[in-house]
């Protein structure tokens, strides 16, 4: 399975909390993008695609939503509602997004600029690729 959470180093003070992310230090590819997904529906998914080359790092930044991260052989499960950890997500993973709840805000670091064509949406394609 092409994913890992990563503990983010927390600077921590009685002011409160920082966590600083750089591109090829604690990213660990350059960041080329980074986008944000907000007003969120507890009844609706997202995602339901895979990516060809793209590497991304995601964070809630506040609330929670459920990752299924499935490699066309085994399906698994993460939950994400903590801003101090980041789901890294590799090339060739089908990635679904539910149960988000109410203003689940998520913010996502990207290696490559956007690009439509990188996206595969299709899931019979999806698999059809990795048993290639
Ligand atoms: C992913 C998950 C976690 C752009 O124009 N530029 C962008 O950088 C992005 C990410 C999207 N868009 C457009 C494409 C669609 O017309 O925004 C619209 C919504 O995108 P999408 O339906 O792909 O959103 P999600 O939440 O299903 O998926 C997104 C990312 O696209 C995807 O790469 O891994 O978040």
């Amino acid at each position: 399975m092409n994913y890992k959470l990563i503990d983010m180093k927390v600077f921590g003070d009685e002011r409160g909390k920082l966590i600083s992310l750089e591109g090829n230090k604690n990213i660990p590819f350059e960041i080329k993008r980074v986008y944000y997904i907000f007003d969120t529906i507890p009844d609706f998914e997202r995602g339901k695609h895979a990516h060809k080359n793209l590497e991304q790092i995601i964070v809630a930044m506040d609330g929670a939503c459920q990752f299924v991260l499935d490699d066309g052989k085994t399906k698994e499960t993460v939950w994400l509602n903590r801003p101090d950890k980041g789901l890294y997500i590799g090339p060739g993973m089908w990635r679904e997004m539910r149960h988000f709840s109410y203003g689940c805000k998520l913010m996502v670091l990207a290696s490559t600029y956007y690009d439509e064509k990188e996206y595969i949406r299709d899931y019979d394609e999806f698999l059809a690729g990795v048993n290639r």
